[in-house]
């Protein structure tokens, strides 16, 4: 089971890499999951690594609630997703600061981090600088949307690579590929693959990872972290599906 100990998160993400022990986080929107607390418990049960917090936006979902929620039932860290700045709460453990690298909206680049930065001083939230990158995954996404940005075409390694490569030469911790909450595709072994190849940062890979062998398939292109959300959410025996996907991932 990952606790939070004295080091940070992103001390036991790039430890579990450098051991090349792939990571499973479950993604909870507070506007879908009105049982989160369940969720974190059944994410105890099945080793799963991080759980992330936070959507594109929030209609009726109380985010700090949700964290408060989860955080009763595990001790599994709890890192914000933030959709906008108004889902920064310092009742998680951590942040994703993100930078949307594949856009080029300066709010989501620089803008809204000037807004966050004093904030985010103030907070005990550790926080991860990340690189972003909006993966086009075969449908429009509320990402794509709200971010009024355009996705990487799924087909366009190369750009994905320098993408994730300026990333990583700005500094970013982490490079996030994303192909959306509920994309149809999920992002390809091929441009999974050529982006490893050239960054040394964590990688995370999410958006319409549905099945335990869609895990498999991007952690053996070289995804150091699968991130799954609306496959759990959609998902009736939520515990058996957590249970299965964080095998897998453990296990590749
Ligand atoms: C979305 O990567 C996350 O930002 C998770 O995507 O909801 O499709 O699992 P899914």
């Amino acid at each position: 089971m990952t606790t939070l100990t004295s080091t940070s998160i992103y001390n036991g993400i790039v430890e579990k890499k450098n051991s090349d022990s792939k990571q499973f986080a479950i993604l909870v929107d507070p506007d879908n999951f009105d049982d989160a607390g369940t969720i974190a418990s059944e994410a105890q049960s099945a080793n799963v690594d991080l759980i992330f917090i936070g959507g594109s936006i929030l209609t009726n979902g109380n985010i700090e609630s949700c964290i408060m929620e989860v955080k009763k039932e595990t001790e599994i860290p709890v890192v914000l997703f933030p959709g906008n700045t108004l889902q920064i709460n310092d009742k998680a453990d951590g942040i994703l600061f993100l930078s949307l690298i594949s856009g080029r909206n300066p709010e989501l680049l620089i803008g809204k981090h000037v807004i966050a930065a004093p904030v985010l001083k103030r907070s005990s939230l550790e926080i991860i600088p990340t690189g972003y990158m909006l993966i086009d995954g075969g449908s429009s996404t509320a990402v794509s949307y709200m971010s009024n940005s355009t996705p990487i075409p799924s087909d366009k390694a190369d750009i994905a690579v320098c993408t994730a490569l300026a990333g990583e030469m700005l500094g970013l911790k982490m490079i996030y590929m994303d192909g959306g909450s509920g994309a149809m595709s999920p992002i390809s072994e091929i441009m999974i693959s050529k982006v490893r190849e050239q960054i040394s940062v964590p990688l995370i890979i999410g958006g319409g990872i549905r099945t335990p062998e869609m895990a498999i398939n991007a952690c053996r292109a070289g995804a150091d972290i699968i991130v799954v959300g609306s496959a759990v959410e959609n998902q009736k025996s939520k515990s058996a599906l957590i249970a299965e996907i964080s095998d897998a991932i453990h296990s590749s």
